[in-house]
């Protein structure tokens, strides 16, 4: 089987993959999109245009939740979410509370970085929405070391790499110096879980590629 995996280290939607495939102990290297992001070239292999994507023998599987939950099945030891159905329930909610309501309101920043086009009612709107997601998140995360039990999941597969741009996006964008200041669950599960030696290595690869584009 030829797994090619498209992706940026930049983005948390690849970097959620990254980690799972890191946990997991399996060597997928990541693989630019041919013509960058959102371009025509890369739409021919994803029609969605977004990273991350996975080429499956040729067949491409897009969506950062279904290639983690995709990459557990397949490689099942060790398994990165719960035997338990209302536990699997939980952690995969925890992922889409971070998407839904944390990350994807955050969106409209990237789209409005240069500031001579910039519509700040949209920048805002995007800074307290999210903040708002991450109350949403205080109500079901546990504080940590993982955010479901005592291992890491896939639940912290999506969570750490978020966590990180809550943590640096939005006081960039006028938003509160401590995104988490209100948000005690959220804020100890942050502390914690950069402590995990994988979590670490996640992060600062995301730190370096975002440094070097001047965040
Ligand atoms: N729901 C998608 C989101 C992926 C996503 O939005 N990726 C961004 C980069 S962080 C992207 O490729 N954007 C390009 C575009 O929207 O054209 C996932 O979980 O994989």
């Amino acid at each position: 089987m030829s797994l090619v995996f498209y992706g940026l280290p930049l983005s948390p939607f690849v970097m959620r993959v990254a980690m799972a495939a890191r946990l997991k102990g399996l060597d997928l290297p990541m693989t630019p999109p041919p013509g960058g992001f959102g371009s025509e070239e890369y739409r021919k292999v994803n029609p969605l245009g977004k990273i991350p994507s996975l080429e499956i023998d040729g067949r491409v599987l897009p969506e950062s939740e279904v290639i983690c939950e995709y990459l557990d099945d397949l490689h099942p030891t060790p398994a990165l979410r719960p035997a338990d159905p209302e536990a699997r329930a939980r952690n995969r909610l925890l992922s889409r509370v971070a998407d839904i309501y944390v990350m994807n309101p955050m969106l409209p920043i990237f789209r409005n970085l240069d500031p001579a086009t910039r519509d700040p009612a949209a920048i805002a709107t995007a800074v307290a929405d999210s903040l708002a997601g991450l109350d949403k998140l205080e109500a079901f995360i546990q504080p940590g070391p993982c955010a479901q039990g005592d291992t890491l999941t896939l639940a912290d597969c999506a969570l750490v790499p978020i966590l990180l741009f809550v943590e640096k996006v939005p006081p960039m964008f006028g938003g509160p110096a401590d995104s988490f200041a209100g948000r005690p669950k959220v804020a100890a599960y942050w502390q914690a879980v950069q402590a995990n030696p994988v979590a670490a290595g996640i992060l600062a690869e995301m730190k370096a590629a975002l440094a070097a584009v001047g965040f």
